[in-house]
Formats: structure tokens, sequence, C-alpha cells
């Protein structure tokens, strides 16, 4: 028997240290609480009971009086009793947070006629059968989104960020089975979000049989550690969850090469963060020993693996910079696809040169860089000549730092073209957007690519005054839809024109 002093919200028991803890099953601990005036339980107290799973919370209201039996024993102080416990989600509405039902004031004689076994049985019975139920596909992580709108934030841009990050969860694998989102000037230090919110996250995660938290931003050690004591779940930022879509795409062994180096290096700072401050809180008697020791090898074997990646990222580089070479000899000009994720730069590759690239409506299907040959009529004398164009990775808003310096390789593909067609997603409403991520990055590439046509695709799902706008605000772009193949006889004609000038350009 464990007893705790204070309210059950003061005395919760971290998820992970209870003794079960799993969205089918109830914790195993019944809980009696003791209140001084006669009301029903506190919200609060409910709270605490369903984030722990409880068997059941019973709060015995007190007279403030009482006598003694002849013979010894209390007697009289107890008015009455409330028996509480978590009801099956069928029942419960998450929007009013009705996760519990609490009985109606009994009496002490009631109360102990209860069976609380049968009790507890049958409740677990129900969730059992509704977890069941609810599971789809058991390899698929059941994931709760959060999403958190800072200071200077634009509502819509906002709406849009956590809108992909969704799809992100969705591209990785993932179910989303809830959207939580919050607005704070800035993050906590500690849990990023508040108080009140971890509590509800925590709750959602419990009700839904969530498995993985992600958040919609980059989590400190510190940071992850707290949620994941007071949620019970994995929690996963947004680089991560992207480095593992990249890790299942990778198919090549220098794609691989590329995704692990950059997963290393996320993690080797963090490794290190958690060092210090664990060597921080102590520092003395007990803080020293084989969990730093161990800590420290661990991160001298990583950044011996980081070098050495490295080394063979390097190697990489200076095989495709002499490929490069040799095409630039051949004076065959080269142009590469640039794009958000998911633009339609593989069906375009495809649809322009019978290519057979995997493409596929979710984030990052292109890992690998691939070039095919393309007759484009000569813009002077419209004898035909051949250009080289090469599909890849597409970009994101905040596309994580390790992750480019990790795919320098095959990002130089891009950098190092004669030309570039930037395709753009018109259907997708956050286009604009989409093209100023874009830009960023390309303007924070190592080295300036060549002159750069756009492409609006999709045009077959655009509707509205869109197509007109964007017509009047690039003027000497191409509009096509490369799945119904529009327009793709105008786009060769300009990549004609296109391969000209950044030839005369060089
Ligand atoms: N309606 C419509 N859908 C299109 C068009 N072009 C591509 N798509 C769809 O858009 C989705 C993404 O296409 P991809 O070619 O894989 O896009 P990508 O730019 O290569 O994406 P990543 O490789 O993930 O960066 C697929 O579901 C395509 O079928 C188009 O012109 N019209
Ligand atoms: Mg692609």
């Amino acid at each position: 028997m464990r007893v705790g002093v204070g309210t059950p919200r003061q005395t919760q028991i971290p998820p992970l240290e209870l003794p079960r803890y799993s969205a089918e099953r109830l914790s195993g601990i019944r809980c009696i609480a003791t209140k001084l005036k006669p009301e029903s339980p506190k919200e609060s107290s409910l709270t605490a009971m369903v984030m722990q799973r409880l068997d059941a919370l019973v709060v015995l209201t007190l007279t403030g009086e009482g006598f003694q039996r002849r013979g010894g024993g209390a007697a009289g102080y107890v008015k009455e009793a409330y028996l509480a416990h978590l009801i099956p989600k069928q029942d419960t509405n998450v929007d009013d947070r009705r996760y519990w039902k609490v009985s109606p004031p009994l009496s002490l004689d009631v109360l102990t006629k209860q069976d609380f076994l049968e009790l507890v049985e049958g409740l677990e019975a129900e969730f059992e059968r509704e977890y069941v139920s609810q599971e789809v596909d058991a390899n698929q992580e059941r994931v709760l989104v959060v999403g958190m709108m800072t200071g200077e934030m634009e509502r819509a841009a906002f709406e849009d960020s956590v809108a992909e990050l969704e799809r992100l969860v969705g591209s990785a694998g993932g179910e989303v089975l809830q959207t939580l989102k919050q607005r704070r000037n800035h993050p906590h230090p500690q849990k990023v979000v508040g108080a009140g919110k971890v509590e509800e996250i925590a709750i959602a995660t419990q009700t839904l049989g969530a498995n993985l938290v992600v958040f919609d931003r980059d989590l400190t050690p510190s940071q992850v550690r707290n949620l994941e004591e007071l949620i019970g779940v994995r929690i996963l930022d947004r680089t991560e969850l992207i480095l593992d879509i990249f890790a299942q795409r990778a198919q090549s062994r220098a794609g691989k090469l590329q995704v692990e180096l950059a997963q290393l290096q996320y993690m080797l700072p963090r490794l290190i963060g958690r060092g210090k401050s664990m060597s921080r809180l102590g520092g003395g008697i007990g803080t020293r020993g084989p969990g730093e020791t161990k800590l420290e090898t661990e991160r001298r074997a990583i950044q011996r693996r980081i070098t050495r990646l490295q080394k063979e990222v390097n190697q990489l580089q200076a095989h495709r910079s002499r490929l490069r070479n040799q095409r630039q000899n051949r004076e065959v000009p080269t142009v590469s696809l640039v794009g958000y994720t998911n633009a339609g730069k593989s069906t375009l590759i495809n649809a322009l040169t019978n290519a057979e690239v995997y493409t596929a409506n979710q984030l990052f299907a292109t890992l690998d860089p691939t070039t095919r040959r393309l007759p484009v009529p000569d813009s002077t004398t419209s004898e035909p000549r051949t250009v080289l164009l090469t599909d890849t990775v597409g970009f994101i808003q905040e596309l994580p730092p390790s992750l480019i310096d990790a795919f320098r390789a095959t990002l130089e593909e891009v950098t190092e073209a004669d030309a570039l067609l930037h395709v753009v997603d018109l259907s997708h409403p956050a286009w604009e957007s989409h093209i100023r991520s874009v830009k960023n990055l390309l303007s924070e590439m190592p080295v300036m690519p060549g002159p750069m046509l756009t492409v609006f695709n999709k045009i077959d799902q655009v509707y509205g005054g869109t197509l007109a706008q964007a017509q009047a605000e690039f003027p000497s772009a191409v509009f096509v839809s490369a799945g119904d193949r529009l327009g793709l006889e105008t786009l060769r004609q300009k990549l004609g024109q296109l391969v000209r000038d950044a030839v005369v350009s060089l």
C-alpha cells in the first residue's frame, strides 16, 4: 500500500512509475482521499485519476465530529462517500472532457458492499474490447500532434505548418489520432507548453491510446525528458520526424550514408547536453560513475562514426563532381528540378522523359537523384538539342540544418546545374510560402545556382482566381499539369531558351 499526503493531484504517481500503464488496462491502484467539505470530487482530482488510470477513486467527506465506539474505534466522522472511476471511450466526450463517472453521495455501508474487483474487471474488459477494435494496424504508430503558436506567428502560417506536420506523420507511416494546439508567447523552457496543456496531452494520450506525441518544433533534451516523464509515451520533435522519413526512404548506399550522418549529427549535441545537465545537477557524490563514463564513451564512438561518414560523403561529393565535369565536357547543359516536397517534380520528369521515378502523395517520396536526357528545341535554330534533367530531394520549410549538411552531395546536383526548374504546386493553399521557403533554402546553398524558370504545376486542381493571380505575379512562368500532361510543349520550348541563356551567361 502506498500512502500519499495531499490531494490526488499532488500525490500523483508519474506514468512511467505506475505498476501498469497502457490504454487497455487500469493501473492497479485504488485511491482513497478525504475531504473536509461535503461536496463531490474536484475536477483536478478526477483529472489526476485519469492520468494515473486509477482503478477507482473514493472520496470520503468528513463531518468534522465523531465519537468513539465503546471498546474503541472511531465512528461518525465520515459523512458520505463518492466513488469515481473511468469510463470507456464510446461514452466519453473529448470536448467536454468527461472521462469519468462519479456516484451520488453514498453511505459508508453501501460503499463497503461495492465489489471493486468486479468493477475493475468489467471496466478493463470494456477498455480492451475498445482498444482491439481501434487497432487497425498494429505496426502503425498512433500519434498525437501538438502545435504551438508563438508570439509573432500568423494564424494562417501556423495552421499550415500544423497541417504539414500531420502530413509528415502520415508520410512516416503514423496515424494522427488528434491534434492539440496552444498559443503562448514563448515556449515553456522545461515543458514547451503550459502545465494545463501537458495534462490535456497526457489525458488524450491515455484515452485515445496514443503511443507517440510529435511536437511542431525542435525540443531540447531536457524538454523531451520532462515531457516523457509527464506524459508517459515517446516524444518526438519535428526534425527527428523528418529524419525518420528520410531513413525509411533511403534506398541507395549514398542515401543511407547521408541519412545516418544527419541523424548522428542531430543526436550528438543532445547527448552532450544531457551529460552536462547531469553533472550540473549533482556535481558531487553519486553523480560520477558509470553513467557519465558510458555517455562519454558513447559520445566518442558517435563522433568517430560521424568523422568516418563525413569522409565518405566527401568522397561521394568528389565522385559526383567528376561525373558532372564529364557531362559539362560533353557540353550537354544540365537542368535540376527543385521545389517544395510533393510539388510534382518526379511526376514532371516522368511525364517529360518517360523516366520511372517513384511518385506518391506523401512528403519526401524522392531522396536519390535521377538524371534523364530530354530533347528540347533550340531557341534559335529550333533543332532539337539534349539537356540532362535531374530530379532530386524536395525542400520543406525549416529543413533541418543537419540534413542540409549531410545531403550536400545530393544538393550539389541542384546547385551546380546550369539552370533550375522550380516546380510549384499551385493547388496547395500555401503555394506562396512554399516559393519563399525554396528561395530561402537556395540562397543558403554555398554555390549560386544558374537561371531559374518557375513552373506552376497541378493546374488541373486550381480553382478561383489563383491561376490569374499567379499569372499576373509571375508573367514569365509556365503553367502545367504534369499529371494530365498539359502545357508540356510550352515547357520544352521555355527550357530551350533557359539553357541557351544559361550557357550564354557561363
Ligand atoms: N492533380 C494533380 N496531381 C499531381 C500532378 N502532378 C503530380 N501530382 C501528384 O502529386 C503527388 C506528388 O507528386 P510527386 O511527383 O511524387 O512529387 P515530388 O515533387 O517528386 O515530391 P517529393 O519527391 O516528395 O519531394 C502525387 O500524388 C502525384 O500524383 C498534377 O499535375 N495534377
Ligand atoms: Mg519526387
